[in-house]
């Protein structure tokens, strides 16, 4: 583990290197305790380097054993190795050189899960962002783009698979019950793509011809025994490189593509050339194991990971501040993807609810940062949802300004134009304004200043002059160390919605530039004049969620529920709607903080009724609009002065007055959908299991519910409903012998499927109330948890400290304490999951004062611990800051 030093890292002091390694030799011996590395670099001055520069290559933990310069051994007054560095005071005054470097690692002692470590008895490596330098010394930055070839020597009964990147040499015996196999990759790329993996695995092969003809062979590898759970995963791909062929124009690129489930894994999945390596989570499904939920994040991470090869491996990132390029980028991609495979309007709904309930928060507390951030101490804590989620935004934006067909064009030109290069964001920028003549210098701002925009809204109608009004106005409010903002420049897609639930159409307007239903704001203020509008419309503004901005409209309350009816735009829509719940949410909130009851308006509580009913929506679609905001939601939009048990019971209020007035509706629907046999994963179906199991949760949240959701749990036949049912149970009716009984059942029947199990653990760590703390502290302790294991780390620690809004945040700071504590434990062996972790108490300000102190004293007793980490070091100070 790193401790802290308190260095910063900016983005102005970027340099080139002085020394490129144009070619780079790789030979392990693996051994889980004692792995050697060969490293065999050409090494090349570059033309930033004046005079003979030292030669830093950078380290983390490693030991040198053996060095050599142009084949000769070299005299250790000429260099000096640190476990952090090793430094070559005056190398060969030559254009090029050869250098050997030999260290010892230790993968089985590797906790960190960076580097090459072992997960399951297989070797495995995970190197973004710098987890290279924990292998060989080497300029461990993504500038340096390298030729690779890799030759892998291990125990054959130990390792009968041997993997690295690119395409397979050659193999062969070593005697001696060892042996080889050499890789090469033609690609020159950088080390943080780098990738190596040696076990005995199982597998499942496809082959895939790309548009052009060429043959490549696609390998899934799983642990022996799970080969039937990769198809949904190897379908996914197939589908994701059919699609880059047809949307973007982009074949792959090498013989074979190769994808490898591991169970220890701190992040989803790791774009690796043509050899992915994946949490198992992220592979493994069929119905008896997996969610809908599951398949679609399969599908989707496949997808995203794919679709790297050409954004973010072929044209990679200049330094870690240009991030956003290959991550906002390749998002964006895959949710374009899935809205291709599924629903278009549901994908965007979850989308917009995912953004704002990930990125919002982070934008508008102390860990806000611009999507490229300018500096940092631990590039691992900017994996952040600002620079994947708010950056893919930035891109749909771009789209929605240039249109599809300039967008293509922009995208064709920065394949065509940086290729093979370590690119930046200006560089991306200006490929669309080449394509466009538009000038994006405003726009770019979305890259460069953090903080999500306001943009509050008038509207107006005078019948004498047939003038339909909108008065709009932006701000964006100060973030840390950004206490001033400039304007942005916001596109603002919108319709009119006339009386018939038509967009109206208008003879002239003036006071903002208006194209293709776009208003672009670029002042504070724009009053724009829609004339030729007889009678009022209906504002549907901010149509598809066309920037990531909040938004307070002062429309008429019958507007807000015409648009719920009738918007034609499906997200305004389901928005409009969200939006009227959210008013009606935060008011009981207010009212059981001053112990009143609460009351909703007849008119919300049967449009919830009818949207269940609606035919003419997919189901999908109608389980999204059912679904209450979050409790965090509500908080979010509160802002100040949070006291989530009082959100909560107005949630609960809410809950029952739906399911109260509609329960006859609500039975009858949900006796028409039955579960259907065989099981599919595709979106229709999902999207029927979904409002089955929203109307579930409804007519469960009554009183005498329980028995529906024990049978339901019982009469399940797939993993989405059984561990919906299991959720409402445990929920709804926490202790009663139906959940008792459910919750046992499961775990005999899953307890040697740790995937599984996280479920188990995840819904008993979301249980409401104040129990929750000590039932989570006692599963610290049951066989399916342990602390060594991330997504089990997640699954109960994780959805506690995000997910459990009463139980995290009980008054007494019982559950901050045992966050903290989890924190601290667990950042010894894996600094960067534990920094993750730490980032729960993000919006600990906007606490009611009880809980507020509460949670400083927590985040105090982190960074009071001594010997901290990087990782969670920077976390807790910017935090407390
Ligand atoms: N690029 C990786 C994330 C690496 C995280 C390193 N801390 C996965 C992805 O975004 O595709
Ligand atoms: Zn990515």
């Amino acid at each position: 583990m790193r401790t802290d030093t308190g260095q910063v890292f900016r983005l102005e002091d970027y340099r080139a290197s002085d020394y490129l390694i144009p070619l780079t030799g790789l030979t392990f011996r693996l051994s889980p305790g004692r792995t050697v590395v060969i490293a065999e670099l050409t090494i090349e001055r570059s033309d930033a380097a004046r005079g003979n520069p030292p030669l830093i290559l950078d380290g983390d933990g490693l030991k040198l054993t053996r060095l050599k310069i142009d084949g000769k051994s070299v005299d250790p007054s000429a260099y000096e190795a640190s476990s952090d560095r090793l430094v070559i005071a005056e190398p060969p005054n030559a254009e090029r050189f050869q250098l050997l470097v030999e260290t010892e690692i230790a993968p089985s002692q590797n906790t960190e899960l960076m580097g090459l470590y072992r997960s399951n008895d297989v070797y495995c490596t995970q190197c973004e962002a710098e987890g290279f330098r924990r292998i060989t010394y080497f300029l461990d930055r993504p500038d340096i783009l390298s030729v690779y070839t890799v030759r892998i020597e291990a125990e054959r009964a130990e390792a009968p698979l041997l993997l690295a990147n690119g395409n397979p040499m050659e193999s062969g015996d070593l005697g001696s019950g060892r042996h080889f196999a050499v890789w090469h990759d033609p690609f020159p790329k950088p080390s943080y793509l780098f990738a190596l993996v040696a076990g005995d695995l199982g597998h499942i092969e496809d082959r895939f011809v790309t548009a052009s003809g060429r043959q490549v062979a696609l390998t899934v590898y799983v642990e022996r025994g799970k080969e039937k759970l990769a198809t949904y995963a190897m379908d996914a791909l197939k589908r994701s490189m059919r699609w880059d062929e047809e949307m973007f124009g982009r074949e792959y690129d090498l013989e074979v593509f190769n994808i490898v489930a591991v169970s220890d894994f701190n992040m989803g999945a790791m774009e690796n050339k043509g050899l992915n390596v994946f949490n198992d989570k992220y592979v493994l499904a069929n119905e008896e194991t997996a969610t809908d939920a599951d398949f679609a994040n399969i599908e989707a991470i496949i997808a995203h990971e794919y679709f790297h090869n050409w954004t973010g491996n072929r044209i990679t990132c200049r330094d870690w501040f240009q991030l956003c390029l290959k991550e906002g980028l390749t998002v964006y991609r895959d949710h374009e993807f899935s809205a291709d495979q599924r629903s278009r309007a549901v994908k965007r709904i979850a989308e917009v609810r995912t953004l704002r309930a990930h990125q919002f928060p982070e934008d508008q507390g102390p860990l806000a940062h611009p999507v490229r951030p300018r500096r940092y101490r631990e590039i691992n804590n900017f994996y952040t949802a600002t620079v994947y989620e708010k950056g893919s935004e930035v891109v749909r934006m771009i789209r929605t300004l240039l249109g599809a067909e300039q967008f293509r064009q922009g995208m064709d030109l920065y394949f065509e134009r940086h290729d093979g290069q370590a690119a930046t964001i200006e560089d991306f920028l200006k490929v669309f304004e080449d394509v466009s003549g538009r000038d994006l210098s405003q726009f770019s701002l979305w890259y460069h200043q953090a903080g999500t925009p306001n943009v509050a809204v008038k509207t107006a109608h005078n019948a004498a002059t047939q003038e339909f009004i909108l008065e709009i106005e932006q701000s964006v409010p100060p973030t840390p160390s950004e206490s001033r903002k400039r304007l942005m420049h916001i596109p603002l897609a919108f319709g009119l919605v006339g009386p018939d639930g038509k967009d109206m159409p208008y003879s002239d307007v003036d006071g903002a530039n208006v194209e293709n239903g776009v208003i672009h704001l670029r002042k504070r203020r724009h009053v724009v004049r829609f004339s030729g509008i007889a009678q009022r419309p209906a504002a549907s503004l901010n149509r598809g969620f066309s920037a990531p901005i909040t938004f307070s409209v002062a429309q008429r309350p019958e507007n807000q529920f015409f648009l719920a009816r009738h918007d034609s735009d499906p997200f305004c829509r389901w928005e409009a709607f969200n939006a009227l719940q959210t008013e009606a949410l935060i008011a009981a909130s207010r009212n059981a903080f001053g112990g009143k009851a609460a009351e909703f308006k007849g008119e919300l509580v049967e449009l919830a009724g009818a949207i269940a009913g609606d035919e003419t929506l997919e189901p999908a679609y109608r389980a999204l609009a059912l679904t209450l905001p979050g409790e965090a939601d509500i908080a979010r939009d509160i802002g100040t002065n949070i006291d989530p048990d009082a959100i909560f019971a107005a949630r609960e209020a809410l809950t029952i007055a739906i399911a109260t007035s509609n329960r006859e509706s609500f039975s009858a629907l949900y006796a028409g959908l039955r579960t259907e046999v065989p099981f599919s994963p595709d979106a229709a179906s999902a999207g029927r299991r979904a409002l089955r199991n929203t109307l579930l949760d409804f007519l469960a949240a009554l009183r005498d519910g329980a028995p529906l959701a024990a049978s339901h749990f019982k009469t399940a036949t797939n993993m989405t409903d059984r561990a919906a049912a299991l959720r409402v149970l445990s929920h709804r009716h926490p202790g009663s012998p139906e959940a008792v009984d459910a919750l046992a059942t499961f775990d005999a029947r899953y307890r040697s499927d740790a995937l599984v199990m996280d479920k188990w653990l995840m819904i008993q760590a979301s249980t409401p109330g104040p129990g929750a703390v000590d039932l989570v502290r006692s599963l610290l302790d049951h066989p399916a948890f342990s602390m060594a294991n991330p997504n089990r780390v997640r699954a109960l620690i994780g959805t506690f400290a995000t997910g459990n809004q009463t139980g995290f945040h009980r008054p007494d700071g019982a559950g901050y304490r045992l966050v903290a504590e989890t924190v601290l434990a667990l950042e010894k062996q894996n600094p960067q999951v534990a920094a993750r972790l730490a980032t729960a108490f993000r919006s600990w300000r906007a606490l009611e004062p009880g809980r507020q102190e509460k949670a400083r004293e927590a985040l105090l007793t982190i960074s009071a611990a001594s010997g901290l980490s990087t990782d969670v070091r920077d976390i807790v100070e910017r935090t407390l800051a």
